[in-house]
């Protein structure tokens, strides 16, 4: 299954643990793009016209696959 969305995150978050956690369950494919919060990345302008609030994490959405039912 292609990579259907990007998860703006960092692995160690809580947060963004949360999402990775679903995709995993859910068998939906993904990449990271590491945001360092130490570093304060989450801050930065740029980060935050994704994100406003300027937290992790945020997803950016390629396609989705149709999935089925929950039991
Ligand atoms: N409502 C958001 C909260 C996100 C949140 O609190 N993220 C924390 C990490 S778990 C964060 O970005 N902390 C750094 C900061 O607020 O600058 C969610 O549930 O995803």
């Amino acid at each position: 299954m292609a990579t259907t969305f990007t998860l703006h995150g960092m692995r160690l978050s809580t947060c963004t643990r949360r999402v990775a956690l679903i995709a995993k369950e859910r068998n939906i494919p993904y990449v990271l793009n590491a945001i360092d919060i130490a570093k304060g990345e989450q801050k930065k302008e740029s980060y935050k016209e994704h994100q406003p609030f300027g937290q992790v994490p945020y997803i950016t959405v390629r396609s989705f696959p149709s999935l089925p039912s929950l039991p």
